[in-house]
This record gives structure tokens, sequence and C-alpha cells, in this order.
């Protein structure tokens, strides 16, 4: 069971980016670590590539993702943590991979719809491939299980479909991973648009809680997170009813029950005001040591280049065998087999 999943260094991280992706990763390393396997995590700084950049912020947007991941419970000892940068295989492999991704299936990625929409001077080519990079990410390693959020389930999708189209023109080389998005989760909704995805780029500040805002700020957005006005108000989950069923998610996942028991434990709620309170408190409470470990971690940015560079070495011991084995099956290269140097 080898499970690969990445993270983008753009902005600050939210809620959305934790519960639908940064806790499977931790209980991912264990799993993995349990069947004698491992898990790869990576911060994806090529990936951020692909919008509008700083390059003076680049680098630092990458140590506060690190750190974030860290502070989460991401242990280098038990997982591989990289920078996508720093192992080369993934963009040689990403080159073969564009050859047996269709065109036209690139063409109905939403994310490609929606994100170039939004490109005022350029829309880059690299936008267009970035489902091409994520692929050779996962496929890299031979990962049998992505952990993301529901937005990138057409992503996991098309690398599937590459995989298969690959091994169908090469022979048996790749590995097709399976998608494995959280249980309750998965989509967390902007607190003031519940009817859209909580997001780094869209959303407004006030309905997008972030993993280092402080108690304070967290417990005001959720006072004013847009609920409904059912009278008498009705804690439920209900399509008629995004903004409650997005609180009873959140509260649900940070609590690490189901909704059924977040609904049961407001039993005896006033109204939705003892629901924005519960779930305020549940997310202060599961952020609040990620908060404190963060302010460590972040400060020491050499020790940081050290995990990075102790995590690549251990990346491309598998990264080179897969591209070498890709290498001998597409007939690229010296005649004999030999891992990249
Ligand atoms: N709202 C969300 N609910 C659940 N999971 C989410 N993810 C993102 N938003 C939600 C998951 O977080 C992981 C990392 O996403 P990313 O690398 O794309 O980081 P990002 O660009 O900062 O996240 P956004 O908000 O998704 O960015 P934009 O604004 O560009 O759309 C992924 O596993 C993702 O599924």
């Amino acid at each position: 069971m080898r499970i690969f999943s990445g993270i983008q260094p753009t902005g600050r991280k939210h809620l959305g980016n934790f519960i639908g992706a940064i806790v499977q990763y931790v209980e991912g390393q264990q799993r993995a670590a349990d069947a004698g396997d491992v898990a790869i995590f990576c911060v994806v700084d090529l990936h951020a590539m692909t919008v509008p950049w700083q390059p003076a912020e680049m680098r630092e947007r990458v140590y506060d993702t690190a750190a974030i991941l860290l502070a989460a419970g991401l242990d280098p000892e038990k997982c591989i943590f990289i920078r996508q940068s720093d192992v080369p295989e993934h963009t040689e492999l990403t080159w073969t991979l564009g050859a047996v991704t269709a065109h036209g299936d690139l063409n109905r990625m939403h994310q490609f719809k929606e994100k170039s929409a939004k490109q005022k001077e350029l829309v880059s080519a690299d936008l267009f491939t970035y489902p091409v990079l994520m692929a050779a990410d996962v496929l890299a390693y031979r990962a049998n299980e992505v952990p993301v959020g529901d937005d990138q389930r057409q992503h996991v999708e098309l690398m599937r479909d590459v995989a298969i189209r690959f091994n169908e023109r090469f022979g048996d080389t790749l590995v097709v991973p399976e998608l494995k998005i959280p249980a309750v989760g998965a989509r967390i909704m902007d607190l003031q648009d519940p009817t859209s995805k909580m997001s780094t780029t869209g959303g407004s500040t006030e309905g997008t809680v972030y993993v280092l805002d402080d108690a304070k700020t967290v417990e005001k957005k959720f006072k004013r997170a847009v609920t409904d006005s059912d009278d008498p108000p009705r804690i439920a989950k209900d399509q008629s009813k995004p903004g409650v069923s997005n609180l009873i998610d959140i509260l649900a996942a940070a609590r690490g029950i189901t909704p059924d028991e977040a609904i049961a434990s407001l039993a005896d709620a006033r109204g939705y005001g003892d629901l924005k309170m519960a779930t305020a408190n549940a997310v202060n409470e599961m952020l609040e040591p990620v908060r404190t470990r963060y302010a460590e971690i972040r400060q020491d940015e050499d020790a940081l280049e050290e995990i990075f560079a102790a995590g690549a070495t251990k990346a491309r011991a598998i990264t080179r065998e897969v591209m070498a084995d890709v290498r001998a099956a597409t007939g690229v290269g010296p005649r004999t087999r030999v891992p990249a140097s």
C-alpha cells in the first residue's frame, strides 16, 4: 500500500486543505508504514508555476507549507517528505506521459477551464498540462492510493486513464492508482457562500478559515457564517441547507465523528448560534496544537532544507528505478537499463 499526495505552496492553507487533504496524509503515513510500505508527501512548487507567481515569495511559501504539514503531524522519519522540484524524475516522466495523454481530455478539465478564465495576461501551456505533471507525481512512485479532496477527482481519473493507456501501449510498467477522498469533509464550502468550495484563490477572506488564523478570528468567521432562515432553525443535513450542512460536516470532521453524531450532540441547541460556536470550538481545538508547533518549525529554514534533502534521496531511490523501467519500455535512452543519475 503506497500512498502519494501533493499540496501547492500557493497562499495560506485553509480548512478545506486541512480536512480534505492534510488530515488524510497524517492517517495515511501510519497506514502505509503499518502495511510495510511508505507514503510520499510533496510540496508541489512546480505546480505553483502554472499561474503567475512572485519568485521572491515562492521559497517562503514552500517553507510555510512544509512547516504546516510537519506541524500537523507528518513525520519525515515515517514518510517521505519532498519538494517536487528536488526530484527531476517528476518532470522527465511528465514529458513521456504527455505522449499518451489526449489533448481533448486535458481540454475537458474543470480546473483548467476555471483557472484559465481568471488569467488576465497569459494562459500558460503549463496550466494546460498541469494534470500530466500531477499524473507523473503519482505514477513515478507506483503509488496505489491518492488522498485528495473532491475537487481533484477528475485529475485522478485522468491519471488512471494515462497509466492504463501507457501500460496497454508499452507493457505493464505503471501502477493504476485509486482515488481516496475523505468520508466527511471531501468538499468544505466557503462560510460566506456555502455553494462554492472554500478555496485559496476564489472565496472571500471572511468565508475562508486559515489554519494559521488565531482562535478569535476563527470564532468570528464561524459566528458570521451564512446559514438559512428556517423557522424554527433546523440542524440537519439537506441539499436545501448548504450553510448548515457545511457546518455539520466541519464539526464532524474536526471531532472525528459522523455527521449524524454531530447532529445528535446538538440535540439541546437553541439555534444556529450554538452550532456555530460548537464548530468554532472544535476547529480551534483541532488547529491550536498545529499553530503552536508551526511557530517553532517555521523558524528553522536550514532544518527544513535538510528534511527536503533527505526526502529527495529517499524519493529518488524509487523514482530513478521507475524512470529506468519507463525508458526501457519506451525505447528511450541507452541500450542497457540504467537508473538516472
Ligand atoms: N474546499 C476544500 N475541501 C476539501 N478539500 C479541499 N482541497 C482544496 N480545497 C478543498 C484539497 O486540498 C489539497 C491541496 O490543494 P491544492 O494543492 O490545490 O492547494 P490550493 O491550491 O491552496 O487549494 P485550493 O483552495 O483548491 O486552490 P484553488 O483556489 O487554486 O482552487 C487537495 O487535495 C485538494 O483536493
